[in-house]
């Protein structure tokens, strides 16, 4: 059978992007030739059915994000242009609305126009808005949620081609690339879909800080991650190991910060950790795996040292769980090695997986 993948264009828009390293702009790491590149490599292994995703509205966004940042998405960039901004400029916030800023003042009120808002909402220079982002987030949810979908309809493992990414995205913040949390809307859709317990397995480089703090102190969800130590890796203000969760979810969240030139044994021994947490849940749905490729050796902001065929070990240990999988693209911006990376991964995954339903 071959795997599902949901892939469409909608992000291609989402393009002409500049971030800000250092006070510097230069051209965005997360672009559109990322998605190109993984979804030419896997068509061109014959073992994947390429569809389109299908509509689902804007309940499931609203049932993780906020509706101020979700008004702020969609409107920040054509407030931007009514305020007589440059069409040519994506848009970046140009103040940060810092719990030190407030300090004692009840302040309440928001400025009129979106795009002067980013601030409230936006936690790095990393995140630009342009005239197709809204409309690629908004995609990259519908992707996600077909993506599950496919499982829910009986396929062992589905990935989901989604642009913009989604883990550093909080219940209202954006934030490193993101925009909408298309893994925490497909875990919380599994919810109510009636499942009891999900598990969210990050994989990308980076700490997810926005599944995390969305999942915090719930009890049904499981987090778990492998990522770069935040000690000296962006996101920088989370992702410790002594992060666990809070309340109904203490315990729930599970961090295995990574040293740098981590290789592919020492990823395997953390992940072995992270795998076992999810048996110990006991998911009663599909895993949402968080799938990014920037742990790659080559990648050109991140520090850990996986080689190609590491994915395809990597895509096996996630199927020893004998779950379906809901994959998910997160990062991962080494595009000469994403598509080989992504046939590795995915092959792995479903290699085993197809043992166990034989
Ligand atoms: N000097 C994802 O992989 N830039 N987001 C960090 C550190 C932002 C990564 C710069 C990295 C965001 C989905
Ligand atoms: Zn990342």
């Amino acid at each position: 059978m071959p795997i599902p993948l949901i892939a469409s264009d909608h992000h291609l828009a989402h393009d002409g992007l500049i971030e800000l390293v250092a006070g510097r702009p230069v051209p965005c790491y997360e672009m559109p030739q990322r998605v190109t590149a993984i979804r030419d490599a896997l068509m061109a292994t014959d073992n994947y059915a390429l569809d389109a995703p299908t509509d689902h509205g804007p309940d499931p966004i609203a049932a993780v994000h906020a509706l101020e940042v979700i008004d702020l998405v969609e409107h920040a960039w054509s407030d931007a242009i009514a305020a007589g901004r440059d069409p040519g400029q994506p848009l970046l916030p140009d103040t940060f609305l810092l719990r030190e800023y407030a300090g004692p003042m009840p302040l309440e009120r928001m400025p009129l126009g979106r795009h002067d808002r980013l601030g409230a909402f936006c936690f790095d220079t990393a995140t630009p808005i342009v005239a197709g982002t809204a409309s690629a987030a908004r995609a990259a949810v519908d992707i996600a949620l077909t993506t599950l979908d496919r499982v829910l309809d009986g396929a062992p493992v589905a990935f989901g081609l989604c642009r913009p990414p989604g883990h550093h995205a909080g219940r209202r913040l954006i934030g490193g690339y993101c925009y909408f949390n298309n893994a925490a809307i497909v875990a919380e859709a599994v919810l109510a879909r009636g499942a009891q317990r999900v598990a969210i397995l990050d994989v990308d480089f980076h700490h997810g800080n926005g599944t995390q703090q969305i999942f915090w102190d719930r009890g049904d969800v499981l987090y778990g991650s492998l990522h770069g130590d935040p000690s000296a890796i962006y996101p920088y203000f989370s992702g410790h190991a002594s992060e666990r969760g809070g309340g109904a979810g203490e315990g729930l969240t599970l961090n295995l910060p990574l040293p740098p030139e981590t290789d592919g044994d020492a990823y395997l021994g953390a992940l072995e950790e992270g795998l076992a947490a999810i048996r110990a849940f006991e998911p009663d749905a599909p895993v949402v795996l968080s799938l990014g490729l920037d742990t790659y050796h080559a990648d050109p902001i991140c520090n850990l040292a996986l080689e190609t065929s590491d994915y395809a070990r990597i895509g096996n240990a996630v199927a020893s769980l004998g779950m379906p999988v809901v994959a998910i693209l997160e990062g991962g911006y080494a595009i000469e090695a994403l598509g080989a990376n992504a046939v590795s991964f995915l092959g792995g995954l479903a290699d085993s997986t197809v043992g166990f339903s034989a």
